[in-house]
């Protein structure tokens, strides 16, 4: 059986790759029209707009031979924009026609109600009432019990219609809406999710397409009911690794107190040293972790960029880790420190997503685009959106639910509102050290070295009108200290966006995780310091919000 993988070069394949191989298979990538002729079966992962990929589709001279072999009844299986552009079209680029395989469009996600990009993990509940095909067909092993990963600002609304009853396989709930999650007709099956990215839930249902003769018959079955698709949209758990080289050379995995992350004076003063990056990455993966993140804290240096080492560990874990890997650290515009090479961001970005990156996060160079982005808001005679930041071109490229930004702010205390000028000022019910009842959130660059003239709220709504689909918060202030996460920051932060929040900072018992979700909203939970010190599992910070009522993902079986 020979497999093929259909690419156009826009963001990671690498971890499908990784997945098929893992699963005991190869696969080969399609470079001509001729290679469809050669294919048993069809991969193909759809990454960026959704117009991107019809343009690149056309370009390559790949969309009729596509149309083609799904007409000779050979099996396709399209992934995310892979499924969309099966159907007519996309709201998100309407003047570009679909291949029009299935009946319907492609919508936005309605963001007065909920965060958009829909991003993590969710059920895909089985509601298909046409016959399953005669015995010698498998069905999809997509189970009602697992979670999947998705990540996506646009979907096909599941109207559980006569029409739709034809192809819909599985729907899913996000919110107040309800999604055709995967489709399955003929040999036509793909899916709304990542199964490369769904831990083995995901890995079972690529395996069941790969090994498995999925044909289902094309003939209409009794139209579907409305099916009742419950199950909601868990909460993340993420394991973040901050990594840098120690003083010997050897890149650790470490943490600070505060962002200091070396050891006080009268213990040496060195580097902490809490593991290596992809041993520790394994080890979250295997213990439940929901999404990992590796931040290179001391990417200010300068150095060649192919050198990076977070390239090589980004390889590694995503060889054996199907879950979301983000990257962070150095994510901008760079040049090679011998002059010789300029990498603008979005290379950067690539480099990262071909070596196993599924999101990039942007710290220092996301405060400086947020400042040029009010300076030309200030300037009305200018365009506050230029397409030239990192943000910007990152996710025209890749798609907005690729680029994280992370947020390094430390809180400074006024007396009054009007003690900080231009700025976002909250009332504290925790009061500065001179007894202080108000504080602005002041944005840090360089690993919390340098302050800027920036607060939280201004940073986060620039971001998100550049492009970014989701923030990462930190809050320095709260870092390695155990006393749980910074509420009136995070819940002033997700009032004030659309887009997905990640706590971050000060989580030191189960309760703290429960609290930041319960009292902000917020759609992640992310630690560091209990979970490399193994104080705390990932597995009981989940039984404690599961306890609690709130959604998370099951055990991965
Ligand atoms: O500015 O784009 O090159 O990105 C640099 C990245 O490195 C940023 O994301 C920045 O947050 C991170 N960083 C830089 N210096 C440090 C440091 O610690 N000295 N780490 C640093 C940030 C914060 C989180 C930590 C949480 C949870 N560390 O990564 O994981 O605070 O910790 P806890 O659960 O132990 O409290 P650029």
């Amino acid at each position: 059986m020979q497999l093929y993988l259909l690419d156009y070069g826009a963001g990671n394949v690498r971890s499908l790759l990784n997945a098929v191989e893992r699963l005991g298979h190869s696969i080969e990538y399609i470079t001509s029209a001729a290679d469809f002729d050669a294919a048993d079966k069809i991969i193909f992962p759809g990454v960026g707009a959704f117009g991107y990929a019809m343009q690149a589709l056309r370009d390559k001279g790949f969309a009729e031979p596509l149309r083609r072999f799904v007409a000779s009844g050979r099996p396709l299986m399209g992934i995310c924009v892979g499924m969309q552009v099966l159907f007519e079209g996309s709201d998100e680029s309407p003047d570009e026609p679909g291949l029009g395989i299935f009946r319907g469009r492609v919508q936005r996600f309605d963001s007065a109600t909920k965060a958009v990009p829909h991003i993590g993990w969710n059920a895909a509940q089985t509601v298909h009432v046409a016959p399953v095909p005669p015995a010698a067909a498998a069905a999809p092993a997509i189970r009602d019990d697992a979670r999947y990963y998705f990540v996506h600002s646009y979907a096909v609304p599941y109207t559980g219609d006569c029409a739709q009853s034809e192809f819909a396989y599985t729907a899913t709930r996000y919110g107040d809406e309800t999604i055709v999650s995967s489709v399955w007709r003929g040999s036509v099956f793909s899916t709304q999710f990542h199964p490369e990215k769904s831990g083995a839930a995901g890995l079972a249902v690529l395996r069941s397409f790969i090994e498995g003769d999925l044909a289902r018959p094309a003939a209409p079955g009794p139209a579907a009911p409305p099916a009742d698709v419950r199950a909601a949209l868990t909460k993340r758990v993420i394991a973040c690794l901050d990594v840098r080289a120690n003083d010997q050379g050897d890149l650790v995995v470490t943490k600070g107190d505060q962002y200091d992350v070396r050891e006080s004076a009268d213990k040496g003063g060195d580097v902490r040293n809490l593991g290596r990056p992809v041993d520790l990455a394994q080890r979250y993966y295997d213990e439940g972790a929901d999404e990992i993140a590796f931040l290179n804290i001391t990417s200010f240096r300068s150095l060649p960029f192919k050198d990076t080492p977070m390239l090589e560990v980004l390889r590694q874990a995503s060889r054996s880790i199907f879950v979301p890997l983000t990257i962070g650290g150095g994510v901008r515009d760079i040049e090679d420190p011998d002059g010789q090479r300029v990498w603008p961001a979005a290379e950067v970005a690539g480099e990262y997503f071909r070596s196993g990156a599924d999101k990039v996060s942007i710290g220092s160079d996301a405060v400086y685009a947020a400042e040029r982005y009010w300076q030309r808001m200030a300037a009305a005679d200018q365009e506050a959106l230029d397409g030239a930041t990192a943000i910007e071109q990152i996710a025209v490229r890749y798609g907005r639910q690729a680029v994280v930004v992370s947020v390094d702010p430390r809180r400074v205390y006024v007396r009054s509102p009007e003690d900080a000028p231009g700025h976002h000022v909250l009332r504290t019910a925790f009061p500065g050290p001179a007894g202080e009842e108000y504080c602005w959130y002041q944005c840090m660059v360089k690993g919390g070295r340098e302050g800027r003239d920036l607060d939280v709220r201004q940073l986060v709504t620039a971001c998100e009108a550049l492009g970014a689909g989701e923030i990462l918060l930190n809050c320095m202030d709260k870092d390695g200290t155990n006393s749980g996460y910074d509420i009136e920051l995070i819940a002033d932060t997700k009032a004030a966006i659309s887009i997905p929040v990640v706590a971050s900072s000060g989580a030191g018992r189960p309760e703290h995780f429960s609290e930041a979700i319960d009292k902000t909203g917020v759609e992640a939970v992310l630690a560091a310091g209990i979970f490399h010190r193994r104080e705390v599992p990932i597995e009981a910070v989940k039984d404690h919000l599961r306890q609690r009522g709130i959604p998370v993902r099951p055990a991965d079986r």
